[in-house]
């Protein structure tokens, strides 16, 4: 009896352990190499933090319900769930259902199974999942910097010879001034190619240069020891502060010393060919000063003057005085915005390359008089901003009076003399934009900010996408309300892979991403892998490339064609906010 009971018992506990161990046993090869990869699985292709929300989308894959997510390297599930009932629709019409498992928080490389489906591309979980990617995105503009060799010490297989000098600029007759004559010949070197092409153009490096900064002054302490294999690291400066000085060297040379007006661009007549860029050496001008670029370049100068303050106590001083300069002359020349084709009908030769062509300044005059306000404390500057509007707009590069009004609520605590009624009337303003940027979120396709509305999908829509979630991290840094960490998140997922077309949209990070941008630092070496680091524009239903889009619905409207630079082209005014995005998450969670 005794021995039948034992028997018994040890029957039972190996039925048991078989129960137990079969399902892993004989599902472990099934999920590991069986299951193909399936486009419907769209997620984060780099992956999340351990303690934040874990989203997985299906499209269409209407049967499928159980899903797993394998641990690449113990060979384990580690996770089981089932996708929610809840289905919404895709811009495209598809069906959408989500995986939710935020539950699930330990570190390590994994990938998202549907049964009886496929799987998912590779993700992570680790408290720092986004560093690599957040170096990146800011390296990318050390391969950007025009009139530098780049030295395989920290450039790798993408080392090049020096391009653009830009020693012998030539003043076109455009932008002549008593002392610069048509056809005299300046130095304007140094800056970053302002995207896929290689002209150098004032106003988009104004928005660039003042979000970067304003990374930088909003997490001084991440960025004091972040190497980005510069020339410059190991000095006495963060990299960050190093290499925006690349730029703000080349913005300084924009001023003309007679009167403080800052040039519109530096460009060649027409845009070069897809080469190497020191066999692009057709003649660079400089070009009509311009309102827009005087003003963005008054604000970047005031605001760098601060910054570099602690490192560069000179500079800091130059700075503040071309501030100045810039803006006594855009105030005497409130109108002079720029025109391309009425310019074009005047002078020779006609410039027919990018033209940040702007129908008000009255942005750019905030922004301005924000900076030079907090930097200097001089009240005159507050009084133009008094009767200023405040509603909150997103940025853009036509767009940049919520980067002074960012500094200002930044740096409240330093300027209590401004009334608190219009200060409050800031932030009131800016956490309700964060909250309607949330509204509808639940019912998008891919759970995402950027989808609650189609109008976001224009020419750069990834960079909509980016400033959206610097403002939800600006709502969340005030108020500390989850609700908006994670609706930033949201949009960072969208961008790595929870999307309509399964991108990873930056060059070199995710699995699925773009190889053929349009970007002649990279088409003009096609043995090579793009530069990594880069976003592209994104998806753009404009399509005013005139390429083969796959699809005209507006989040599906990208091709990874070189063709394509409505959607496929990279520019520094959209890494810039990714490049905000990634690093201040990281960041936040240190
Ligand atoms: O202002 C209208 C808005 O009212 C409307 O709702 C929206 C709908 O599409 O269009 C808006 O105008 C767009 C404008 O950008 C402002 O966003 C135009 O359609 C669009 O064609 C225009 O695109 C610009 C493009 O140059 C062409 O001018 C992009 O913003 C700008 O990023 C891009 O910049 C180029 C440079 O010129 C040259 N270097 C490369 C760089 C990146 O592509
Ligand atoms: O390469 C140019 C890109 O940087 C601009 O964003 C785009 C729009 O201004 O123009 C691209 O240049 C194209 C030009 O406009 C038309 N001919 C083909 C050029 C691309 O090869």
């Amino acid at each position: 009896m005794q021995l039948k009971i034992r028997l018994l018992k040890e029957i039972k506990s190996v039925l048991v352990y078989v129960l137990l161990l079969a399902p892993w046993a004989c599902k472990a090869p099934e999920v590991d190499k069986d299951l193909p990869f399936h486009e419907s699985i769209r997620l984060n292709q780099i992956g999340f933090y351990p303690d934040q929300q874990k989203i997985a989308v299906v499209v269409d894959s209407e049967n499928a319900k159980d899903y797993i997510i394998w641990d690449i390297d113990k060979r384990a599930i580690v996770f089981e769930g089932e996708l929610t009932e809840g289905v919404t629709r895709t811009l495209s019409g598809r069906t959408s259902r989500i995986a939710d498992f935020s539950k699930f928080s330990q570190s390590g490389n994994y990938v998202f199974l549907l049964r009886g489906v496929g799987k998912s591309h590779p993700f992570q979980i680790r408290a720092d999942v986004n560093q690599e990617l957040g170096i990146a995105s800011l390296k990318a503009f050390y391969y950007q910097r025009a009139g530098m060799e780049m030295e395989e010490a920290y450039a790798g297989i993408w080392a090049r010879p020096l391009g653009h000098p830009d020693e012998e600029v030539m003043i076109h007759p455009s932008a002549t001034s008593p002392g610069r004559n048509s056809g005299d010949l300046i130095a304007s070197p140094k800056g970053w190619y302002d995207a896929g092409d290689y002209n150098k153009y004032v106003v988009n490096s104004g928005i660039t240069v003042g979000t970067l900064l304003s990374l930088f002054e909003d997490h001084p302490d991440y960025f004091e020891n972040l190497d980005l294999n510069i020339p410059e690291s190991g000095d006495q400066v963060p990299d960050l502060l190093d290499e925006v000085r690349w730029n703000l060297d080349w913005m300084l040379t924009m001023q003309d010393p007679a009167d403080g007006g800052v040039y519109h661009k530096l460009t060649t007549a027409k845009f070069e060919g897809m080469v190497a860029p020191h066999l692009a050496v057709s003649q660079r001008y400089v070009v009509a000063k311009s309102t827009t670029a005087t003003f963005d370049f008054a604000a970047v100068m005031a605001q760098a003057s601060r910054v570099y303050k602690a490192y560069f106590p000179e500079e800091s001083v130059t700075y503040l005085k071309a501030a100045e300069k810039a803006w006594n002359w855009a105030k005497k020349n409130p109108d002079v915005l720029y025109r391309q084709n009425e310019m074009n009908d005047t002078y020779d030769p006609d410039v027919v390359t990018g033209t940040y062509g702007d129908g008000s300044a009255e942005d750019e005059r905030i922004w301005a008089a924000s900076e030079l306000f907090v930097t200097t404390h001089n009240l005159s500057y507050w009084d133009e901003l008094a009767g200023a509007d405040q509603t909150y707009k997103l940025p853009s590069w036509n767009q940049v009076a919520w980067l002074g009004y960012y500094t200002l609520l930044r740096h409240q605590e330093n300027i209590s003399l401004l009334p608190k009624e219009w200060m409050s009337t800031l932030e009131i303003n800016l956490i309700s934009a964060a909250r309607s940027q949330l509204e509808g979120l639940g019912n998008t396709g891919f759970r995402s900010p950027m989808e609650t509305n189609p109008g976001n999908f224009i020419w750069g829509s990834n960079a909509v996408a980016s400033n959206q979630g610097i403002l939800l991290l600006y709502a969340y840094r005030q108020t500390k309300e989850q609700v908006f960490l994670s609706g930033a998140l949201h949009n960072l997922d969208y961008i790595l892979g929870r999307n309509a077309t399964g991108y990873s949209y930056i060059t070199g990070f995710g699995s699925k991403t773009p190889l053929h941008p349009h970007h002649r630092l990279a088409e003009s070496r096609p043995d090579l892998p793009p530069l990594p680091g880069y976003i592209v524009g994104g998806p753009n239903p404009g399509q005013q490339d005139g390429c083969n889009y796959p699809s005209s619905f507006a989040d599906e409207s990208y091709t990874d064609e070189t063709c394509s630079y409505a959607s496929n082209e990279i520019a520094i005014n959209w890494n810039a906010p990714f490049a905000y995005l990634a690093n201040s998450l990281e960041a936040l969670q240190k």
